[in-house]
């Protein structure tokens, strides 16, 4: 199969949520030198993204997403390894987590993978999590950065709950505040009184390093080169759209 015949199998599958051809094109892929982060950037990401747009448009129903969802964590498990060797040192510590009300992980994961890329270290909350389980591990894990992830319009509103409850701790002069989540834009993030927004995975960890003041350290080896890679593609893609 040829590299483009990969990529095209992986969307389709992914889209219709036939998990073992996921798992396995993934494997034929890395097996003829396709990189990762194309197979994460040109098919899956893609591949959800038409997911929504069917469910959107009431071609596709809860699961239908949840199939989809459920093969592109099945590839997810076998390119994080190679997406995120761990660094040698850790940059700096991030607790992530979906707020409560919200069960969506796939954003938050890809964050996580790529921030863990650049070599910091990752609290990871899981999802629906409430304020206090986030004041109590920013608390315990004293970290640079607290990421709050929200795919849905209706747990968007917690990121300000949030920030009040690390506020009435006396945490929020301690912790930066990201936010992301794909109905999130940098005006939200604003109104909701957070630090930052990012729009993707590798800015998020572009931001963290810029946050922690390391632009141009990061660590070496496959992970690296995972990393510097999508931020180049990311970076022709799009413009800066990060807050600040
Ligand atoms: C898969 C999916 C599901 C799966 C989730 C499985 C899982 N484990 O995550 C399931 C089936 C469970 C699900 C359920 C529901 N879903 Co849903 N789901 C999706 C879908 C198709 C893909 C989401 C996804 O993972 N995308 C892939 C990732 C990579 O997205 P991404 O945005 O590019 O992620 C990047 C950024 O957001 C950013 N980022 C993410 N988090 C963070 C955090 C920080 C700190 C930062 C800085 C950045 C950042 O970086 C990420 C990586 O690059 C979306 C459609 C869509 N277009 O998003 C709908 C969607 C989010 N779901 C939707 C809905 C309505 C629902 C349900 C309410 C449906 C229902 N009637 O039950 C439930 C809600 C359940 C709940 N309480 O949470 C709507 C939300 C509409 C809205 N505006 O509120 C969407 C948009 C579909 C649609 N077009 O209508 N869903």
């Amino acid at each position: 199969m040829t590299h483009d015949e990969i990529l095209k199998g992986l969307y389709d599958n992914t889209i219709l949520g036939k998990a073992p051809m996921v798992k396995d094109l993934t494997n034929q892929g890395l097996g003829e030198g396709l990189e990762p982060v194309d197979m994460l950037y040109k098919a899956l990401i893609p591949a959800l993204q038409e997911v929504g747009r069917r469910f959107e448009v009431g071609d596709f129903f809860v699961p239908e997403m949840l199939l989809s969802a459920k093969a592109m964590q099945g590839a997810l498990i076998i390119l994080r390894p190679l997406l995120a060797a761990k660094g040698e040192k850790s940059l700096g510590k991030v607790v992530m987590g979906t707020v409560k009300g919200d069960v969506h992980d796939i954003g938050k994961n890809l964050c996580n993978i790529m921030l863990e890329g650049a070599g910091f270290e990752v609290i990871d909350l899981g999802v629906n999590t409430p304020p206090d389980k986030f004041v109590a591990a920013v608390q315990q894990h004293q970290p640079d950065i607290v990421g709050f992830s929200a795919f849905l319009t209706t747990t968007m509103p917690m990121f300000k709950i949030n920030i009040e409850a690390l506020k009435k701790a006396g945490l929020r002069d301690k912790v930066k505040v990201m936010v992301g989540g794909a109905p999130v834009n940098a005006h939200y993030a604003e109104v909701s009184g957070a630090d930052y927004y990012c729009p993707d995975a590798s800015a998020t960890a572009r931001k963290a390093k810029e946050i922690v003041g390391t632009t141009g350290g990061a660590p070496t080896g496959v992970l690296a080169q995972a990393v510097i890679a999508v931020e180049q593609m990311m970076s022709k893609a799009e413009p800066e759209t990060s807050k600040q």
